[in-house]
C-alpha cells in the first residue's frame, strides 16, 4: 500500500490488505474470503470488525477530518501514529491491559489490531446497570503503571526528553482538548451543545462565575505546560472494554505528556456522570440504588488500587531523575521520600477533582457528550441530570482543596443526588 492516504470501505479493504501477511496469518490466506463490517461508534475515526475463515481483527483508520463534525473540520491523519506509538508504550508498561498491535501503516492512518471479544464498552455497561469484577483494580493499575513508567520519576532524562518530543507534536489532538474541555463550555463556541432551553438559566450563571474561569484556566495551565508522565490523553469509559472479569483500554490517540491527575481526573468523572444518569434509566422493577453504590465503590477501588501501584513502584522502580536514591535512601532519609510520595499523591488527588470537574462540566455542555445521559428519553430527568453534572462539576473545580479524599465526595455526590429527586 504504498499509494497516496485513501479511505477504506468495506468494499475495498480486503483487496487493500490482502497482501499483508500478518493480516494473512490472523484471517486466512485467502482475502476473499475476508468479510467486513464498520462499527465506528466514536467520535474521529473508521474502526472495521474484519473476520476471516480463521479469526477476526480491528481495522483503525484515521479519516482526514473529525468524523462526527464532517470535512468543515480537518484534522491530522498523524493521530494514528500517536495511538500507535502510545499502545506500544502501555503494552510495554502494562500487564495485557491494552489490545495488541498486528499492524501500522503511517500513510494511510491504519492501524490492525486484537479484537476484544466478548468485550463490551463499559459505558453500555454503565447504562444498562451491569458490574463488571476487576474493573477497579485493572483501570487502578492501568493508570498507576503507564502514569509512572512514562514519568520522570521512572525515566532517564534523555529517555524522557526523547519521548517527550515525540507527543510534543500531537499538537491539533491537544489543541481539541484545550479548546472543548478548557474553553468552549465558558463561552457561547459554536461548537457546544446545550440542553436548552432547560440548561439556559444554568449555563448563564455558570458562565457569570468568574472564580470558576480562573481556576478552570488554572487546570488549562497545568494541562498545557505540566510535561509530568505520557497521558491516555482520553480516558474515559468510551475507552474501555471490558468483560466480566477483564479490561482493555483502548483509543489513546489524544497521548501527550501531561499531569499525571488528568487521566485519573477524567476517568472518575465519567463514573460519577454515570452514577448521576442512573436517575434516568432507573425503573420501578430496577430502582438502581444498589448500582448506584457499586459506582461510588468502583471509584474508591479505582483510587485505592492506584495508589497501591503507585507506591509500589515509587519504592520500586524509581530510577528516574526524580527523587534519587543518592539523596534520600543512600542518605539513610527513607522516611523524607516516603514523605515526598505522600505529597505527590496528595497534588495528583487535587488535580484529579478539578479535572474531574471540568470533564462533568464540558461532557454536560460541550461538543462530545455521554450516551449514559443523551439515551434518557425524559427530557425533565435528563435536564435533572444534567444539572448534577455542572453543580458538582463546579464545586469540584473551585474547592477542590475541601475534598480531601473518596468519604468527601461520596457524602457530597449522594447529597446532590438525594436532593435532586424528581
Ligand atoms: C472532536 S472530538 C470530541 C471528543 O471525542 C474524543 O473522544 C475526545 O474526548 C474529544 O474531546
Ligand atoms: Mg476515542
Amino acid at each position: 500500500m504504498s499509494e497516496d492516504y485513501k479511505e477504506l470501505t468495506i468494499e475495498t479493504l480486503s483487496t487493500r490488505l490482502g497482501d499483508i501477511n500478518t493480516l494473512k496469518a490472523r484471517l486466512g490466506d485467502d482475502p476473499n474470503l475476508w468479510t467486513s463490517n464498520e462499527v465506528g461508534d466514536g467520535n474521529l475515526n473508521l474502526v472495521f470488525i474484519v473476520q476471516g475463515p480463521k479469526g477476526k481483527l480491528i481495522v483503525k483508520q484515521a479519516l482526514p477530518y473529525v468524523r462526527v463534525v464532517g470535512e468543515s473540520w480537518p484534522l491530522t491523519l498523524k493521530r494514528a501514529f500517536f495511538e500507535h506509538e502510545a499502545l506500544v508504550r502501555q503494552a510495554e508498561r502494562t500487564n495485557n491491559l491494552v489490545p495488541e498491535v498486528y499492524y501500522f501503516n503511517q500513510k494511510q492512518a491504519i492501524l490492525v489490531m486484537q479484537f476484544m471479544q466478548p468485550h463490551v464498552i463499559l459505558r453500555h455497561s454503565l447504562k444498562d446497570g451491569i458490574k463488571h469484577k476487576n474493573l477497579a483494580h485493572d483501570m487502578g493499575i492501568f493508570c498507576a503503571q503507564t502514569l509512572f513508567r512514562g514519568s520522570s520519576y521512572s525515566l532517564t532524562a534523555p529517555a524522557f526528553k526523547a519521548d517527550l518530543a515525540i507527543f510534543s507534536d500531537n499538537v491539533a489532538l491537544c489543541n481539541i482538548t484545550e479548546d472543548l474541555v478548557f474553553t468552549d463550555p465558558y463561552y457561547d463556541a459554536d461548537s457546544n451543545n446545550i440542553n436548552s432551553p432547560a440548561l439556559d438559566a444554568v449555563v448563564s450563571d455558570l458562565r457569570k462565575d468568574v472564580e470558576l474561569k480562573i481556576a478552570v484556566q488554572i487546570l488549562k495551565a497545568k494541562f498545557f505546560t505540566q510535561n509530568e508522565t505520557l497521558l491516555h490523553g482520553d480516558l474515559h469509559t468510551g475507552s474501555i472494554m471490558v468483560t466480566q472479569n477483564e479490561t482493555s483500554i483502548i483509543d489513546p490517540e489524544f497521548a501527550t505528556y501531561g499531569p499525571i491527575g488528568f487521566d485519573v481526573g477524567m476517568l472518575l468523572a465519567n463514573f460519577w456522570m454515570a452514577y448521576f444518569a442512573q436517575q434516568g434509566h432507573q425503573t420501578t422493577d430496577d430502582n438502581r440504588d444498589d448500582y448506584r453504590k457499586w459506582i461510588l465503590k468502583i471509584v474508591e477501588k479505582i483510587w485505592i488500587s492506584f495508589t497501591q501501584e503507585f507506591s509500589n513502584l515509587w519504592q520500586t522502580e524509581r530510577n528516574g531523575i526524580l527523587f534519587e536514591d543518592k539523596l534520600f535512601k543512600d542518605q539513610g532519609h527513607q522516611n523524607a521520600s516516603d514523605e515526598a510520595l505522600t505529597q505527590l499523591l496528595t497534588t495528583i488527588w487535587q488535580d484529579a477533582i478539578g479535572f474531574a470537574g471540568a470533564e462533568m462540566i464540558r461532557r454536560t455542555i460541550g461538543l462530545a457528550h455521554i450516551m449514559e445521559i443523551d439515551t434518557i428519553e425524559d427530557i425533565k430527568a435528563r435536564a435533572n441530570v444534567e444539572k448534577n453534572c455542572i453543580a458538582m462539576g463546579r464545586k469540584l473545580i473551585t474547592q477542590s482543596k475541601k475534598f480531601e479524599n473518596i468519604d468527601n465526595i461520596n457524602q457530597f455526590i449522594v447529597k446532590i443526588e438525594k436532593d435532586s429527586k424528581l
